[in-house]
C-alpha cells in the first residue's frame, strides 16, 4: 500500500498537522478545552483525515512516534493558549489515544516528558481512550492509564455506548471523562426527539454522575440538541454547532471572545 509505506517519511517531512475542535460547557457556553485531531496533507492525495491513515499506522507501528508528535505538538498549543489567556480560564486539551499506543511501554514516561517540557500541568491533559481498547483490558493494561490518572491526567472512554462495555465494568476502570458517541445526538435530531434514546442518555448521565464521571456530548449540531442535552444533565460538548476543528488561530479567537 502506497500510504503506508510513505507514513514514515511524511512524520519527518512535517505532513501532518493538527487542527482543533472546542469543548463547551453546556452550562454557561463557554470554551472548556479542544480536542486535537490529526490530519495528514498529503503530497499527492491532498488533506487525509485520521480514519485514512490512523489504521494503518497502528498497523505499522508508526502510530507510537507519530501519537508522540501529536502529544507534544497539542500540548505545546496548550500551554501556549494558557499563556496567552490568563483571564479565561484553563483551556484543557483532549488527545486521542490509539490502542497500540495504550500498549506501548513508554506511554507514562513519554506523557510526563511531554508535559514537564512543555510545563503544562498535568491536570489539563484528558487522554482519550475508546471504549472498545479498553474491553476486558486486564490490570497490566490499565496500570499505565491508572498511573497517569494518579498524576491528575484525565482519562477519557471516547465513543461511549458504541462497544458492548458492562456498564458496572466502568467502577474499575481508571476514567474520570464518558464522552457519548455521535450516534446519541444524531438519534436525537427528530422532533420531536425519540423518547427512549433520551430516556438513555438520561440513564447514563445518571449512572456517570454517580460514579462521579464527567459527561461530553459528540456531534452537537444544533442549539435544539445542546439545549435539550444541557436539560439532560451533560457537562460538556463538541459539534459543528459550536465548530469544527480548525486551525489553532480559530479556537484562540473563539475562546477570547467569551473571555
Ligand atoms: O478528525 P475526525 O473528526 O475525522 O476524527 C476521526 C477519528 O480519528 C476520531 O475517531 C478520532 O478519535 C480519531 N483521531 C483523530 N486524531 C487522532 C490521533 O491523533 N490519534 C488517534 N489515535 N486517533 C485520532
Ligand atoms: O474522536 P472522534 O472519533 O469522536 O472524532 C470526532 C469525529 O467527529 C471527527 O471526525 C469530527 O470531524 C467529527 N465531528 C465532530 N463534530 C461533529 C458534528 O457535530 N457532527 C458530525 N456529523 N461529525 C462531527
Ligand atoms: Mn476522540
Ligand atoms: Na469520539
Amino acid at each position: 500500500h502506497g500510504l503506508t509505506t510513505a507514513l514514515p517519511a511524511a512524520l519527518e517531512r512535517g505532513e501532518f498537522f493538527i487542527e482543533y475542535q472546542p469543548l463547551v460547557h453546556l452550562g454557561d457556553g463557554t470554551v472548556h478545552g479542544a480536542e486535537a485531531l490529526v490530519r495528514w496533507c498529503h503530497p499527492q492525495h491532498g488533506v487525509l483525515g485520521p480514519d485514512q491513515f490512523i489504521p494503518l499506522a497502528e498497523h505499522t507501528g508508526l502510530i507510537v512516534p507519530l501519537g508522540r508528535w501529536v502529544l507534544q505538538e497539542s500540548v505545546r498549543q496548550a500551554r501556549y493558549w494558557q499563556e496567552r489567556h490568563s483571564d479565561g480560564g484553563p483551556l484543557r486539551i483532549n488527545v486521542n489515544l490509539s490502542p497500540t499506543q495504550l500498549h506501548h511501554p513508554g506511554l507514562v514516561a513519554d506523557t510526563v516528558d511531554v508535559l514537564e517540557r512543555s510545563g503544562l500541568e498535568p491536570g489539563a491533559l484528558c487522554l482519550e481512550v475508546t471504549e472498545s481498547a479498553l474491553i476486558g483490558a486486564n490490570e497490566d493494561l490499565l496500570k499505565p492509564l491508572r498511573q497517569l490518572a494518579e498524576m491528575g491526567v484525565d482519562i477519557a472512554l471516547d465513543d461511549f455506548g458504541t462497544g458492548y462495555s458492562n456498564l458496572a465494568n466502568l467502577r474499575r476502570l481508571p476514567v474520570s471523562v464518558l464522552k457519548l458517541d455521535r450516534s446519541f445526538t444524531q438519534g436525537m435530531q427528530r422532533h420531536p426527539a425519540d423518547p427512549v434514546d433520551l430516556k438513555i442518555v438520561e440513564g447514563i448521565v445518571t449512572l456517570a454522575h454517580s460514579l462521579e464521571l464527567a459527561v461530553t456530548v459528540e456531534g452537537v449540531e444544533t442549539g435544539a440538541q445542546a439545549e435539550q442535552l444541557r436539560e439532560l444533565g451533560c457537562d460538556t460538548a463538541q459539534g459543528w454547532y459550536y465548530a469544527r476543528p480548525g486551525p489553532p488561530d480559530k479556537l484562540h479567537a473563539l475562546s477570547m471572545a467569551d473571555a
